[in-house]
């Protein structure tokens, strides 16, 4: 046995004792939420991986509320015909769909089995940043447990969101390594229409682990060599022509851009990001790290790939051209028509009104930006937004609870830059010199290289702290990000 595997069990053993101890303090882990777990952990062997399409195990709310365990650990799994090492959630990657509803409560007990810190954020969710809620300056050390709440308003949009660490520092080594899973907020009943949930993510293998980083590819943005959706290398859909599906893609790589091209599965579009809209035909559309997309598809009578196309999101400048940034054509997932394939109807989508910030009055407009400059060193470069590194004891923005603020976000680099600010979603009024004719909202917008974006955000509830940042995670940990203070 290595010693690898022996402090791993002594850590099971210890976080089990804690564990034990804290349940009936907390109320967690009860009924059904844990018992899958409990099965995940006792089979431990890897299942066979092929092309078949695979969806990670969904987790719904009963009664308002969802209570799981989250456990962090390194795992072997198997992807394609190799056996690596990843982190994974519950020892699977990606880690278990939650299904919520609104006003519900999710739980989580986020059990640290690594050796370095973690912790948790809910993208995309909005719910209150304060306390044990969605708080990106918490960290859960090695061998730790943490009890997150997250309360969802009555209120809040259906949608699909996602979780993933955001321990400064280690988000995108721990997000390369295997650690993300969904969120999907709705007041439908799945049962057999449920929609497919493809978390796409990419990874670079290194002997039997999850390859390191350069410094170059933490300059660029890391690619991973290979892209993986729901841990699979490009899964087949197999449905009768004609029948129609839902996609909830969500875009869960460090860096990557996903450029995908829609021709020829006659795409109707419900949402990018949360707010869903009329559904609209499209051919191609840009995820950036970070972005969902919630689409209808239709299975065409050829089996057809859906790829994400090569995409050049600048240069970091000093020698790299933008060719380094562009990570080749992918494959995500192929449908195939095969008659006798079980099918369900797609339900309607539930249009939600939402107010359009366009018409309201602005409190306060700013002007944030982003830029990359020398640093200090060979490959030194330094990430920041007006000028300045993240510094957590610093804040950069502050907000009156019940304001409506217009933000100009200004790229003054040679890179494109997709842009999160956590809690509060953004409504698109400007992009690429031209007003957005319809209501678009994101939680992540790109800004391209020597352009700028122009938002509105409602900070109508959720006083507190947290942050907005390039959502490039290595340049995230290289400190472009700041702090937002609600009060
Ligand atoms: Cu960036």
């Amino acid at each position: 046995m290595s010693e690898r595997l022996t402090r791993r069990q002594l850590l099971a053993l210890g976080a089990a004792g804690a564990g034990a101890l804290g349940v009936g303090a907390a109320g967690l882990l009860v009924g059904e939420a844990a018992s899958p777990f409990l099965t995940d952990e006792s089979s431990s062997e890897p299942k066979s991986s092929d092309d078949a399409w695979f969806e990670p195990s969904v987790l719904s709310s009963a009664g308002g509320v969802l209570a799981v365990e989250l456990r962090v650990a390194e795992r072997e799994v198997l992807i394609g015909e190799r056996r690596v090492r990843m982190l994974s959630y519950n020892g699977t990657v990606p880690g278990p769909t939650l299904h919520l509803r609104p006003g519900d409560t999710l739980r989580v007990r986020l059990r640290n089995e690594l050796a370095v810190p973690t912790n948790l954020h809910t993208h995309g969710l909005h719910v209150s940043a304060a306390g044990n809620g969605d708080n990106p300056f918490l960290s859960v050390g090695p061998g730790e447990s943490f009890e997150y709440e997250f309360a969802l308003r009555a209120d809040h949009p259906s949608g699909v969101f996602w979780y993933h660490p955001h321990r400064h520092g280690s988000v995108a080594d721990q997000l390369f390594g295997g650690l993300s899973g969904a969120i999907v907020v709705d007041r439908d009943e799945w049962g057999a229409s449920a929609p497919r949930v493809a978390v796409v993510s990419d990874v670079t293998f290194s002997g039997g682990a999850v390859a390191a980083a350069s410094a170059m590819e933490r300059m660029i943005g890391r690619n991973g060599e290979t892209v993986l959706v729901n841990g699979r290398i490009s899964p087949v859909i197999e449905s009768p022509a004609g029948s129609r599906q839902r996609l909830l893609v969500i875009n869960a790589c460090a860096s990557r851009y996903l450029d995908l091209r829609l021709r020829g599965l006659d795409a109707r579009v419900r949402a990018i990001d949360s707010r869903l809209h009329a559904e609209r035909g499209a051919e191609r559309v840009v995820l950036a790290p970070g972005n969902r997309l919630d689409v209808v598809v239709a299975t065409p009578r050829e089996p057809t790939e859906l790829r994400a196309v090569s995409y050049d999101r600048g240069c970091v400048g000093m020698g790299a051209h933008g060719s380094a940034t562009a990570a080749p054509t992918a494959s995500l997932l192929t449908i195939r028509p095969v008659a006798t394939a079980p099918s369900a109807p797609v339900a309607d989508a539930v249009v939600e009104s939402v107010r359009d910030l366009r018409q309201a009055p602005v409190d306060r407009r700013r002007v944030l930006t982003l830029d990359m400059g020398a640093g200090m060193g060979m490959f030194g470069a330094r990430f920041v937004i007006d000028g300045r590194e993240f510094d957590e004891r610093r804040v950069d923005q502050r907000v009156d609870l019940g304001a409506i603020e217009e933000w100009t976000i200004r790229n003054r680099s040679s890179m494109d830059h997709p842009f999160h600010l956590h809690v509060w979603p953004m409504q698109l009024v400007r992009l690429g010199g031209r007003d957005v004719e319809s209501v678009e909202f994101r939680d992540v917008v790109d800004v391209p290289a020597g352009g700028e974006v122009v938002v509105r955000i409602a900070f109508d509830r959720f006083p507190g702290r947290t942050v907005y940042h390039c959502h490039i995670l290595d340049h995230e940990d290289l400190g472009m990000m700041g702090v937002v203070e609600v009060a």
